[in-house]
């Protein structure tokens, strides 16, 4: 990294610094979090022991909230489901045995294994129970077991709080974590000092413009600071397909992670195009018939995984 570039990362590190450090009251507002430290670093024992050799994925889901008051009624959210990251999470625990995951999601989205568990439960159909027992197996299984660990965010001060301290965490896993980061992140949001205290009340006339800053962007940040070693992948989403591709190369380039997602809003679950540090190409992954995307999605995330150690073993000889 040239001087310039280390001391823009510096900028962007004391940025976000400062954007968290202004939301404090509301990132704090009664969560306990050393219990959560405490269970991350319970959770991640097995990986951390030197022999174990385990990997761990931590994956994003979800959308992320502004909030317009401190306390909270109103907020601006986003379309994003969390089934990207539910249906990964799958794809780790069932058929990626080397992998421990960290699922950071938005509360009441998408979860593991039983994303449409209240769809078949409601169906005038009357699904055959046997599906959903299944359900709850995968659930008691997978989810109750040493190999994955959940915590919920709302708001995008929560989420990056929350990924600026799991990475602490992560660091010493170096190269044997990959951060898979499918959650929509809000772009924009309210300044503390504009947000106010109360409910807005429906007779207050909300007049002017509602003044959006932008939200400092984390992935340089995790990048160069608190993950270097990590395989990072990323997702960029957009709604006009003659841009997509430009802007996941221009975000693959700028954060230098090693995998861009790209997908558009319409056709999300039916294809992506994975950018890829260093290939000129597109990686075109499609759905195959009733096979969800995030099997092959996964697997080739994992296989790129792979071979980042074997070309590091090789480097090492
Ligand atoms: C994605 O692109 C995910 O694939 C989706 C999944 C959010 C589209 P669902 O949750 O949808 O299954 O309904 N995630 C990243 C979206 C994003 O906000 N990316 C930023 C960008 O495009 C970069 S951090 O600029």
């Amino acid at each position: 990294m040239s001087l310039s570039e280390s001391a823009s990362v510096e900028a962007d590190a004391a940025q976000l610094d400062a954007f968290l450090a202004s939301f404090d009251d509301l990132t704090a507002d009664g969560r306990d979090h050393s219990a959560l430290e405490q269970r991350l670093e319970r959770f991640l024992a097995g990986a951390r022991a030197e022999t174990s050799g385990r990997r761990v994925v931590m994956i994003t889901s979800g959308g992320t909230t502004v909030p317009l008051e401190k306390n909270c009624v109103r907020s601006i959210d986003n379309f994003s489901s969390g089934t990207r990251g539910a249906w990964s999470c799958e794809e780790f625990l069932e058929r990626h045995e080397g992998y421990d995951v960290l699922f950071l999601t938005r509360g009441g989205s998408a979860q593991p294994f039983v994303s449409d568990f209240q769809e078949v439960l409601f169906s005038e159909e009357r699904e055959d129970p046997t599906y959903l027992h299944g359900c709850v197996d995968k659930v008691m299984r997978y989810c109750h077991g040493p190999r994955f660990l959940r915590v919920e965010f709302t708001t995008v001060f929560e989420y990056l709080h929350l990924m600026r301290m799991v990475s602490k965490h992560l660091r010493p896993l170096g190269s044997r974590v990959m951060v898979y980061l499918a959650a929509a992140v809000s772009d924009f949001y309210v300044p503390a000092d504009r947000l106010p205290m109360n409910k807005i009340q429906s007779r207050d006339r909300v007049t002017g413009d509602l003044a959006l800053e932008k939200t400092p962007k984390a992935l340089g940040v995790m990048r160069h600071r608190w993950l270097p070693e990590a395989m990072m992948v990323s997702f960029k989403l957009e709604t006009d397909e003659s841009i997509l591709i430009d802007k996941a190369r221009a975000a693959a380039r700028l954060y230098d992670v090693d995998v861009v997602v790209a997908n558009l809003l319409h056709t999300r679950k039916d294809v992506v195009q994975l950018v890829v540090r260093g290939q000129d190409a597109p990686i075109v992954l499609e759905r195959a018939g009733d096979r969800r995307l995030e099997g092959k999605l996964v697997a080739t995330l994992v296989d790129r995984h792979e071979r980042r150690f074997v070309v590091n073993e090789r480097e090492l000889s």
